[in-house]
């Protein structure tokens, strides 16, 4: 810090020694005055330390002459102990829902968008050459044959009207969002239905547990009371997990042990879900059993023992699919839905994932609304699923 000396530090510097002088004089015994009292020789010392000290620069010391003007002083932040030792967390912005989507499908963008904008970018027109390559791309992408062809055949049949790269790559915004936008109808609670039977099924690792401790969460915060009911009694770490979500998100529990029989799992929590007055239950289910059939079996009978207790329900059968096997989810839908009757699919691990067109082929090939879509591992990370905003993020549009 810098200080401009005034006319009375110079005064006060030059004080303390002339008190120095005295000082040295009154132990030579040479003062030039008598003194008034028997003053002893330390006491001129110390006012020239004193005045010295006051007249050096010494901020707290010496507070009094103004900063030179235009010299921001620098700010000494007292630092305590323990706040030195754990570094402040840096307090961003929490990221919108448009962000975190935008974000989750940053890798999707580059995998199915980029692939197929670098085939217009080619050329302008669109001649022979580029329709064939756009063909071959599609096909490449994860959205599957079918729908690859769906999408080929709309640009095919529109190719007079499209001029440049922008125009086709509207055509195709366009239809990838007429397909997605039949397929947008969030799970609705009717009042009169109580409870409310969700049963989640997939495979092993697509992340059904996870993500109806996601569901359970924004239920929870719209004020409804949960239920879950641990029907993976496959593996006992699964129902364990399970209990550490139910009991994180506030949902009640039904615990069953490993080796216990699911339908009579998924009936507790029926039972326990009308006397407990719950709106919603969530049941949890195996995703590998010694076979595939015997796991198809084994879902059917949870099925149909639900239906017999509350009928109606399940009322939603949500198939929990992972986007990282890309088109592979496509096979896995058809035969799920074949032997349970799929109501609703949950997309997951979309952030991880650059196969994540394959959302656009399965809501093309099947007449199935896709309820949700996983965009991370935090609670709030699981968003219903709103065609236009899907689109939107996945093209990378700037507002
Ligand atoms: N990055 C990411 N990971 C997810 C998402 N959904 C689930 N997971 C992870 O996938 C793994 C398997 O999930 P889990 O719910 O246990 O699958 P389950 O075997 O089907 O019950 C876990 O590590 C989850 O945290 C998602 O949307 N994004
Ligand atoms: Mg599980």
């Amino acid at each position: 810090m810098k200080y401009r000396f005034s006319i009375y530090d110079y005064f006060i510097y030059l004080l303390s020694y002339v008190f120095f002088y005295l000082y040295v004089a009154d132990i030579l015994n040479k003062l030039p005055f008598e003194p008034p009292a028997d003053i002893p020789s330390w006491s001129y010392l110390a006012v020239a330390v004193a005045l010295n000290a006051w007249a050096i620069p010494i901020p707290g010391i010496h507070p009094r002459t103004p900063p030179i003007e235009g010299h921001v002083p620098e700010q000494v932040e007292e630092i305590k102990p323990e706040e030195a030792a754990v570094p402040k967390p840096v307090k961003k912005p929490a990221p919108s829902a448009k962000d975190k989507l935008e974000r989750g499908l940053s890798k999707t963008h580059k995998g199915f968008i980029d692939r197929i904008s670098a085939v217009f970018r080619r050329s302008a027109s669109l001649n022979e050459n580029i329709l064939k390559e756009l063909e071959e791309t599609l096909v490449g992408t994860d959205i599957g044959v079918r729908t690859a062809y769906t999408i080929f055949d709309f640009i095919q049949k529109n190719a007079d009207s499209i001029k440049d790269a922008d125009q086709a790559m509207d055509a195709i915004k366009t239809e990838i969002t007429a397909i997605l936008e039949k397929r947008e109808e969030p799970i609705s609670l009717p009042e009169e239905t109580k409870p409310f039977v969700i049963m989640v099924s997939g495979v092993n690792g697509s992340g059904k547990t996870t993500t109806i401790a996601k569901i359970a969460y924004h239920l929870k915060n719209q004020g409804k009371s949960v239920i879950i009911a641990s029907g993976d009694t496959f593996r006992a770490a699964a129902i364990e997990q399970l209990e550490h979500w139910a009991d994180k998100v506030g949902a009640d529990f039904i615990k069953s042990h490993e080796g216990a029989d699911p339908s009579s799992v998924a009936f507790d929590g029926l039972q326990a879900a009308i006397s407990r007055g719950h709106d919603v239950l969530i049941i949890d289910t195996a995703g590998r059993l010694h076979t595939k059939e015997n796991l198809m079996e084994e879902l059917k009978k949870t099925k149909r023992v639900l239906d017999k207790k509350h009928p109606g329900s399940p009322h939603e059968i949500l198939l929990v699919l992972d986007a990282t096997i890309g088109q592979n989810a496509i096979e896995q839908t058809r035969q799920f839905n074949n032997a349970l009757g799929v109501t609703g699919i949950a997309l997951t691990k979309l952030d991880g994932s650059s196969k994540g067109g394959v959302i656009v082929g399965i809501a093309n090939e099947f007449e199935i609304p896709i309820r949700y879509i996983g965009i991370g591992e935090d609670m709030d990370d699981l968003q219903p699923f709103k065609a236009a905003d899907f689109v939107h993020a996945l093209f990378l549009d700037k507002e």
